[in-house]
């Protein structure tokens, strides 16, 4: 199962079918591939509703993270959810332990991300059980630009 991982994107690499498409398509595929590949931390080849959450809810923290040091304070957050008083109440729901910033695990631990990705999840599951192929992935990319939804 493995083995598939690795094998795909050299594939698309040297299939000469895929000149006819964009030009950065077999880089996103390798990118999607490793990216799969960190999710997956048990190895069995699919992600798992844990494993996809967490992967999915930290490239969503460090894309706010902007001056990367691992927290998410007033200012990042407003630069992506706005800055009036129902966003900033929701950064308050996020900060749990009230210092005013929001860490990695409070981000991930959040109920209303979870729930948030769960329904993602259920969207990329397209056979729905409960396990995301690298296949389900890369179809749900197909529709995305980015696997951030
Ligand atoms: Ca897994
Ligand atoms: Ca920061
Ligand atoms: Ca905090």
């Amino acid at each position: 199962m493995k083995r598939f991982l690795f094998l795909l994107p050299a594939a698309a690499l040297l299939l000469p079918a895929c000149a006819t498409k964009t030009p950065g398509r077999a880089a996103e595929t390798a990118d999607l591939a490793s990216k799969f590949k960190d999710a997956d931390r048990n190895g069995d080849g699919v992600l798992s509703l844990e494993e996809f959450t967490n992967a999915t809810a930290a490239a969503r923290f460090r894309n706010y993270d902007t001056n990367k040091d691992g927290f998410i304070d007033k200012a990042e957050w407003a630069a992506i959810r706005g800055g009036d008083a129902a966003m900033q109440a929701r950064f308050g729901e996020y900060d749990r332990d009230k210092d005013g910033r929001i860490s990695l695990a409070e981000f991930v631990a959040s109920p209303r991300q979870r729930a948030n990705l769960r329904e993602v999840y259920a969207k990329v599951d397209s056979r729905r059980d409960g396990r995301v192929t690298f296949a389900e992935a890369q179809r749900y990319m197909d529709q995305r630009d980015q696997f951030r939804p």
